[in-house]
Parts: structure tokens; sequence; C-alpha cells
């Protein structure tokens, strides 16, 4: 992948509490002819909250909102809403996100998921819908709705560890079916634990699904995998080496060293662009052109 150069793209705002500390792990979606990247931060509370920032060009960041656009509410949320996922479906924009609360032993993250009309969320009118627990209590994360129905139903990755699970859903509410569809690889950058990056990306070939992986040294790494498209439990690809793996110095220092962790990324053009955290702490930015993410036939 190519780095941008000017890397990292957004760095904490001092004079901000809410974003003070870390700036990190973002969703993204390009609607309007802007991509709109909704960026996890913690300020010196250490809670997650979401950020809103504009980008015209993928690349520079054009604007950005003075405060969060996503806070947390519910009790199992409240000490942060975390690594958000956004799906464009018509005029339905899904976010799925990690909710958590530390107070309770067993630590308790699991995934929480909201919609929010499309026209809203360009105008600003932060009308979230209900917020929703598809599986309470239990432990789970990372996860992405599919841009496209399989079946009439709504499909879910996330990840029970290790591994990358699918699930089913009519109405958002009610999932089930849920099974493994990719476990970790002794021996390799994913051998310990894998889970979704952003939303997998359609193509003719099939969805592009990025994925982040961690090794044995903790280090997270990203890779690609292909899925079909008529049955996105098959995986009918998958990369032997990673395709972004930390070696910057701000993917090696910060909150948690040799970190690159994605939650968004956007199609523009022949171009994916992957917006990814940089050691837990500043956002960056990195691009693929898509023949050469796409395996050779
Ligand atoms: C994962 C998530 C991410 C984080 C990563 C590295 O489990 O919590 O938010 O970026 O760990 O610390």
């Amino acid at each position: 992948m190519k780095r941008f150069v000017h890397n990292p793209i957004l760095e904490p705002i001092k004079s901000h509490s809410w974003e003070n500390n870390s700036v990190f792990n973002a969703a993204a979606i390009y609607s309007s002819g802007q991509v709109h990247i909704v960026y996890r931060a913690q300020g010196t509370d250490m809670v997650s909250r979401l950020g809103l920032a504009i980008s015209n060009d993928g690349l520079n960041i054009t604007e950005r909102l003075d405060a969060p656009i996503f806070t947390p509410i519910h009790h199992a949320e409240r000490d942060g809403c975390e690594d958000p996922r956004l799906t464009l479906m018509g005029d339905e924009c899904i976010m799925a996100y990690t909710a958590y609360r530390n107070h309770d032993f067993p630590i308790i993250f699991q995934i929480s998921l909201t919609t929010i009309n499309l026209k809203d969320f360009v105008n600003r009118d932060w009308n979230w819908k209900e917020r929703m627990l598809p599986f309470p209590g239990v432990r789970n994360k990372d996860a992405v709705i599919l841009p496209g129905k399989v079946d009439g139903k709504y499909v879910m990755f996330h990840r029970i560890e290790p591994s990358i699970c699918i699930s089913y859903s009519e109405d958002l509410k009610r999932w089930y079916d849920f099974k493994s569809i990719m476990e970790p690889r002794d021996k390799m950058w994913d051998s310990v634990k894998i889970g979704a990056a952003g939303t997998p990306i359609e193509l003719n070939e099939g969805y592009l699904f990025i994925y982040h992986g961690v090794d044995e040294k903790k280090h997270y790494s990203l890779g690609a995998a292909l899925l079909d498209k008529t049955n996105p439990e098959k995986v009918l690809y998958r990369s032997e080496k990673p395709i972004l793996t930390p070696c910057e110095q701000y993917e090696c220092v910060g909150d948690v060293p040799n970190v690159v962790f994605s939650c968004g990324n956007v199609q523009l053009d022949d171009e994916v662009i992957i917006y990814y955290g940089g050691a837990d702490s500043v956002l960056c930015g990195a691009s693929y052109e898509l023949n050469e993410l796409l395996p050779k036939k």
C-alpha cells in the first residue's frame, strides 16, 4: 500500500477535552462528492466518542467538527463507543460499533448497531435511531454490515475470538445462523486473532474484504480477502502476506505500539483508500490501486 505522504491525517486537539488524547480507528463513506470520516476519539476521561472529519479528495481533511457526533448513552457503552463501521444501503446508513464498559469482570465489549438516514447524516441532523445489541452480553466486536443483502437478508461479519463470524438478519434486530468463516493461520501474520477492517467493497470479482490480523508479537497488520458475492461465507482468496504492517514511527509508537487498525475504506475510481489508526493514537491513510490488490488470474 502507499501510505499518504502527509500522515497522520488527524491528530488529537489539545483544546478539545473529548479528543485530546487520541484520534484513531475511523469509518468512512462516500456521499455527495465527499468522504465522511467518522473517527474514534478519546479525551482526558479515556471514554471513546465519535467525531467527524470531511475530505473532498479522500487525502486532505477539509473540515473537522468541534463537537462529537456520537457519544455513549446506553449502560452497555458507558465507557465508550469504539471502532465505528458504516455501511450505506440506499438512503439508510447503518453503523456498527463496539459498546464498551470496563466495570464488569470479565470486561464486557459487545456489538451495538444503529442507523441514520443518509440525508440527516449529510445535513448533520444527528437523528441516530434506536441502539440495538444484537448479541446481548456476548464478548464480540469488529462488526460490519455487508453493503448488499443476500437472499433478502442483511449480513453481518463480526468477531468472536479468535475468528471472523457471519450472521444474518431480516430486520437488523434478530440475528441468527452465526458461524465462523475465517480462522487465524498458524505461524503467519494473522496467527492469533483476526477481525474485519472496513466495509467490504463490491467488485465484479466478489467482495473485497480487508481485515486485520494479530501475530504472536501482538503486532496488528492488515490483509485482504475476496468473498463470493452470492455466498459471502465462501472465502475465494486470502492474502499470504499483509498489505500493511506497522513500521512507521506513528504506527510503532503510541498508546498501543505496533498497530495498524482499520474500520473504514472507500473506493474512488480505481483506487481503494484505507483509513487506519496508527498505534491507537492518530489517524492515517493509505491507498491501493484496485488492480494491484486483486489476485492475478
Ligand atoms: C482491538 C480494538 C481496537 C484497537 C486494537 C489495538 O482489540 O480494541 O480498537 O485498535 O485492539 O489496540
